[in-house]
């Protein structure tokens, strides 16, 4: 990465994390503002040990969060909310990159916006994505067990194919120039991987 880059990089880290920040400091106000009208309307004291009480949560939830973030971020994952995103840098058959993806807290990208789908094609490689038919044959079925809607995908003319009738029951980017990119290989192949962690919906 070049220095130009790093520093935008960093730039850009740190203006989600202040965002982040002062988004939650607005919240935090409205908060108060709303309670304390709602406490002067029924025209009785306010319960400011209650109030305190939930604001230390809401400090102490924004902590974590903001820990979490930032220990992606020096990780190298990328966020585009609601998920962080990892590109792997070497290349695995699709169920060790599924178990990679695991033992990051992660799983392999499921693709269900157009969004998404851009942010994988970008890459320009070959990468697992986490959809396979291992389970039936013709049945795709994303990481977490929902089906892959055929009014919603991304194949590329003539795919899934199972080309040659060998077996090919897992999902990858492989067309990448192309929006429809995706390709079934079989599942033993050498691909780098993408995974994804849900952190906000
Ligand atoms: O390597 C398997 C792969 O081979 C072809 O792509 C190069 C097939 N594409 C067509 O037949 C158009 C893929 O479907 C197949 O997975
Ligand atoms: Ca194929």
């Amino acid at each position: 990465m070049t220095l130009d880059a790093s520093s935008r990089k960093e730039k850009l880290y740190r203006l989600v994390v202040v965002s982040f920040g002062l988004l939650c400091i607005l919240q935090a106000a409205a908060n108060i503002g709303l309670r304390l009208s709602l406490y002067s309307s029924n025209a009785r004291m306010p319960d400011f040990e209650a109030i305190i009480k939930n604001l230390t949560e809401e400090g102490e939830d924004l902590k974590r969060k903001l820990s979490l973030f930032d220990r992606y971020f020096q990780e190298g994952w990328v966020y585009l909310r609601p998920s962080f995103y990892y590109i792997s840098s070497s290349e695995k058959s699709w169920q060790e990159s599924r178990d990679d993806c695991l033992q990051r807290g992660a799983d392999l990208m499921i693709i269900n916006s157009k969004e998404e789908q851009e942010f994988a094609r970008q890459f320009k490689r070959l990468t697992w994505i986490g959809c396979t038919d291992r389970e039936t044959e013709g049945v795709w079925k994303w990481v977490d067990g929902t089906a892959v809607k055929t009014s919603f995908s991304y194949w590329h003319n003539g795919e899934p194919n199972s080309y040659q009738s060998k077996e090919e029951d897992c999902g990858e980017i492989k067309y990448y120039e192309d929006e429809n990119s995706w390709n079934d290989e079989p599942c033993n192949k050498k691909n780098f991987w993408i995974c994804e962690k849900v952190v906000a919906q």
